[in-house]
């Protein structure tokens, strides 16, 4: 059995076990309890704080963990990334009050900063040559400087709405993050087996997403500009209309690319255009 370590209620939990029923794992009663027998997979699901799934998954009480990137590099435990989830962005930033605009980076020299990074924020400070003084806090970090518990703070930042309301700015940022999936380093032949699996799932899942499938058509005269425009997973699909000199192309185009695509189809003169989400892409 795969031993799945979630948050257990927080920002990470509710898209992590979207994640996983989209993985086709069912997860019954949601967090209201410890541990929980997953639904169609050989796998259990145990809730836990956030900042313990890390040392959690070295000691091997869970297999994996679903977790904040800025999270495992804090704890720097034994675990490794095995994948990205792109759900949870965030970044760790250095903010100053705004009183304090355009200082130079030596202007830190000196300075406190409220923190619940240490390890992160002083690696840093290391590496940029730069003495200050961290003031380790768990919580409300950001009106640590409007209270005169430090000059500047290191903390999450997603909107910025936290740093403005709080008259702060941010300053530098240290690290980008996101969720991710985080595994022991001695899974059992047979447990590397269904991470493999669930990885495999994941892979599907993330692709379907950043993927579109689209279904238009064309006059025949168009076909071949409006293919090129359309890399598909091999080539596009091509059938004839009733309708006379025309035909249905159906294929799959990247959401990155997705508008500029729409616009280079219609100007080629293709017609009822139909966007449709992917539900899952094998390949
Ligand atoms: O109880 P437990 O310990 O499990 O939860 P927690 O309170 O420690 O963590 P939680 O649920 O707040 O966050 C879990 C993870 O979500 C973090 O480790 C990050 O990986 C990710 N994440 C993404 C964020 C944010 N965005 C975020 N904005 N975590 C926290 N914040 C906070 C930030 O600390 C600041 O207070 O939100 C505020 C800033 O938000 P903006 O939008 O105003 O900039
Ligand atoms: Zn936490």
């Amino acid at each position: 059995m795969l031993r799945i370590a979630v948050q257990k209620s927080g920002r990470l939990s509710e898209d992590s076990l979207k994640l996983l029923k989209e993985c086709g794992i069912g997860v019954p009663n949601g967090n209201n309890q410890l541990k929980i027998k997953a639904e169609n997979f050989d796998a259990e699901i145990l809730f836990l704080r956030d900042d313990d799934i890390p040392e959690y998954v070295q000691d091997g009480v869970a297999d994996i963990g679903f977790v904040g990137e800025n999270v495992v590099l804090e704890k720097n435990k034994a675990t490794e990334i095995v994948e990205r989830l792109g759900y949870g962005k965030c970044r760790l930033s250095i903010a100053l009050p705004k009183t304090r605009k355009k200082i130079e980076l030596k202007e830190l020299n000196g300075m406190k900063i409220a923190t619940s990074y240490p390890f992160i924020l002083n690696r840093w400070l290391k590496q940029n040559k730069i003495k200050a003084e961290t003031h380790v806090i768990s919580g409300s970090v950001e009106i640590a400087p409007r209270i005169g518990l430090a000059d500047a703070i290191c903390d999450l930042v997603s909107s910025g709405s936290t740093l403005f309301s709080n008259e702060l700015y941010e300053y530098e940022t240290l690290l980008r993050s996101e969720a991710v999936l985080i595994s022991g380093k001695q899974l059992s032949p047979q447990r590397k087996e269904l991470l493999d699996k669930l990885l495999f799932r994941i892979r599907s899942v993330k692709k379907a997403k950043y993927n579109k499938y689209v279904l238009l058509n064309a006059p025949n005269k168009s076909i071949e500009q409006i293919c090129a425009y359309l890399p598909g997973i091999n080539s596009p699909t091509i059938v004839p209309l009733a309708k006379k000199g025309w035909s249905s192309v159906h294929s799959v185009i990247s959401e990155s690319d997705f508008w500029n695509v729409i616009e280079n189809l219609k100007a080629a003169g293709a017609e009822g255009i139909l966007i449709i989400p992917i539900e899952k892409m094998i390949e």
